[in-house]
């Protein structure tokens, strides 16, 4: 008989109450907690708890969480992910540590999301894919974070390109430029060792561009030759100056299925350059343009129309049609960059609910791995084509 509520006829996965652990409270533990603690006021996903929060410094941690909305925190995610009430794992610690914890937290039966990149290492990558494999198929599902392709105006521009409005796309354009570390002096941290960070601007920012480059083609990465720099050999450490073991830049270009070229350009040293994720699509029937400084507009030019009156227009992706704005508020009242990460917990959850593979999915992230490493590769080697392996 049917129960009052409904509730009895829903899968079992939509019925119960998510608790949710975050491991990591920095920069990304800040914009993952956000997003968890918005999430249900805007959009319908299943019940959750923002149940523990994660990290080495007891009394750090501790006031994050008050300040972000978790009830409690923790210093041993060993503990905290084999945890009766704990069914979702967000790691936001740095890259060196993704693995040991999406592996032992995948075995647990935690579905997990992970900040990008993958891993710090092919072989990590290979083997967090294989356990995300595994998992999938007792119904544990996992994610990682790309957040840029739940920016309305990129999920718009894959629409479009789906729908053939560009025609064939012929090239792609990305640049990923920040000038955080143009001053010589600024300090050394976590993300300039190689051991802690796997790569420099390569894998921190560049990752995005080539995620977005796969996404919006639909297409994938077959060939490629790049260029790495450090421009900034040594920084003050903590024991005085100590050698920079990343690249500051890299260039690279690439030829995917479909016959399509393109380049990306990524910098954590372009003076002057804040947090510009600039993306090109050019097609045989138009193109497109997006700047991360402007989210909220993407601008079309249709080769379709008369000659006369072509030219680039500005679409402000901001009306109820557009991807996920409904949710949001009346057209024009622009969102940023926060609500990105919100969108990627709406959908990881919706997911989660539907007992469906959330995307990107590990194998997305791993095959991005396998570009960063080709282009490493190729800088290495010197040499001008590198085959991506897959
Ligand atoms: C630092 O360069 C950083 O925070 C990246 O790690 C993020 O992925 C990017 O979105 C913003 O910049």
């Amino acid at each position: 008989m049917p129960s009052r509520s409904g509730l009895a006829e829903l899968p079992l996965e939509s019925r119960r109450t998510f608790g949710v652990a975050m491991i990591g409270y920095a920069f990304m533990g800040k914009a993952h907690s956000n997003a968890w603690r918005n999430v249900a006021s805007f959009f319908d996903v299943p019940a959750f708890e923002q149940k523990v929060l994660v990290g080495r410094d007891a009394g750090a941690v501790a006031e994050a969480a008050a300040r972000y909305g978790w009830a409690e925190s923790a210093t041993d995610w060993q503990t905290v992910i084999t945890r009766d009430d704990i069914d979702i794992v967000d790691i936001c610690a740095p890259g060196w540590m993704h693995a040991e914890i999406a592996i032992a937290a995948l075995e647990a039966g935690k579905h997990v999301l992970v900040e990008k990149p993958l891993a710090n290492t092919l072989a990590e990558a290979e083997l967090m894919t294989a356990a995300a494999a595994k998992a999938r198929a007792r119904g544990v599902q996992s994610m990682i974070g790309f957040n840029y392709r739940r920016v309305p105006a990129l999920a718009l521009a894959r629409e479009l390109i789906a729908e053939g409005r560009l025609g064939t796309i012929r090239h792609v354009r990305a640049a990923y430029l920040q000038d955080w570390l143009g001053d010589a002096q600024a300090p050394m941290t976590w993300r300039l060792r190689r051991k802690t960070a796997g790569s420099g601007a390569l894998g921190d920012i560049a990752s995005h561009a080539i995620d977005q480059i796969q996404f919006l083609t639909g297409e994938s990465i077959l060939e490629a030759s790049g260029v790495l720099k450090t421009f900034v050999t040594q920084r003050p450490g903590p024991d005085g100056l100590e050698d920079v073991t990343v690249d500051d830049a890299a260039w690279a270009t690439f030829w995917l299925t479909g016959n399509i070229g393109a380049s990306v350009e990524a910098s954590r040293v372009a003076t002057g350059q804040k947090n510009s994720l600039q993306i090109e699509v050019y097609g045989t029937k138009g193109a497109l343009t997006f700047d991360l400084e402007n989210l909220n507009e993407l601008r079309f030019l249709d080769a379709t129309a008369p000659v006369r009156e072509q030219g680039f227009r500005r679409i402000l992706v901001n009306e109820p049609e557009h991807p996920y704005l409904e949710a949001w508020w009346p057209q024009g009242h622009i969102i940023g960059w926060e609500h990105t990460f919100t969108h990627q917990v709406r959908d990881f959850l919706l997911a989660i609910r539907d007992g469906t593979q959330p995307s990107p999915s590990f194998e997305e992230g791993l095959n991005v791995q396998y570009v960063l490493d080709a282009v490493e590769e190729s800088a290495a080697n010197k040499s001008t084509l590198t085959v991506v392996r897959h």
